[in-house]
């Protein structure tokens, strides 16, 4: 398998897969497009329908999406268990991926994903407000109700913490308070192997992209 990724620092989305994949000891090869000024992936025409990325090739065929790429990779590994065993919770996993895929709009463009750089007083607005107290109520729900077998949201990792991950070096980047069972959680995600891997990269990379940078210039 390829996975099509954009810059380390700045592409949320292209994170999510690829801390799954790297994870879970998913072999796969990587391959970088990297952000014009403009914020979008230069090269990617071989690969994605959709000129953006992140891209999984299997066998040849490109799946676009991170929650398609996330889903056709959890039913090509079952013995992994990417989602949670139990259909009612995995109803739930289900349930606050979409929500991120779909949601947190405000937080996204306040707060754009920024590994390298810390910018703590930035990025409060009273709607990235909203979005930042429905994720903290996301993850303490998920960690009182589903987390006894592990640090994470159901425990031990899955598609859901992949998810979340860009949103826990967001909360870092801006210095965002967070109280203790969200905290708790946060330095879980920041620990794992993959996520830590992922975020060396991302410091090492040089390229400043205006159209991800609202808080500073070159
Ligand atoms: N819903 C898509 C979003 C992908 C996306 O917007 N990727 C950004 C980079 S992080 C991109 O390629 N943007 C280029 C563009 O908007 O043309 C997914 O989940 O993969």
């Amino acid at each position: 398998m390829k996975l099509v990724i954009g810059n380390k620092n700045y592409s949320s989305w292209s994170m999510r897969p690829w801390v799954l994949l790297r994870q879970e000891d998913i072999p796969f090869e990587e391959v970088q497009r990297k952000f014009g000024d403009d914020g979008k992936p230069k090269g990617t025409e071989p690969y994605s329908p959709t000129r953006k990325v992140p891209v999984l090739i299997i066998d040849g065929e490109p799946v676009w999406d991170s929650l398609a790429i996330c889903e056709s990779v959890a039913e090509l590994y079952p013995d992994k268990k990417l989602w949670p065993a139990s259909a009612e919770v995995r109803r739930v996993a289900r349930s606050i991926c979409a929500e991120m895929h779909s949601g947190f709009q405000a937080l996204r463009s306040a707060m754009t994903m920024n590994i390298r750089s810390r910018h703590p007083d930035k990025g409060r607005t009273p709607e990235s407000k909203k979005d930042i107290e429905r994720i903290v109520e996301i993850w303490t729900s998920c960690r009182n109700r589903f987390g006894a077998g592990g640090e994470l949201l159901f425990g031990g990792f899955t598609i859901a913490d992949a998810y979340y991950a860009p949103v826990v070096t967001r909360f870092e980047t801006y210095a965002v308070t967070l109280p203790p069972v969200a905290q708790k959680y946060a330095q879980a995600v920041r620990a794992l192997p993959a996520v830590r891997e992922w975020c060396d990269a991302a410091r090492r990379e040089t390229e400043f992209v205006p159209a991800d940078e609202p808080y500073a210039s070159r």
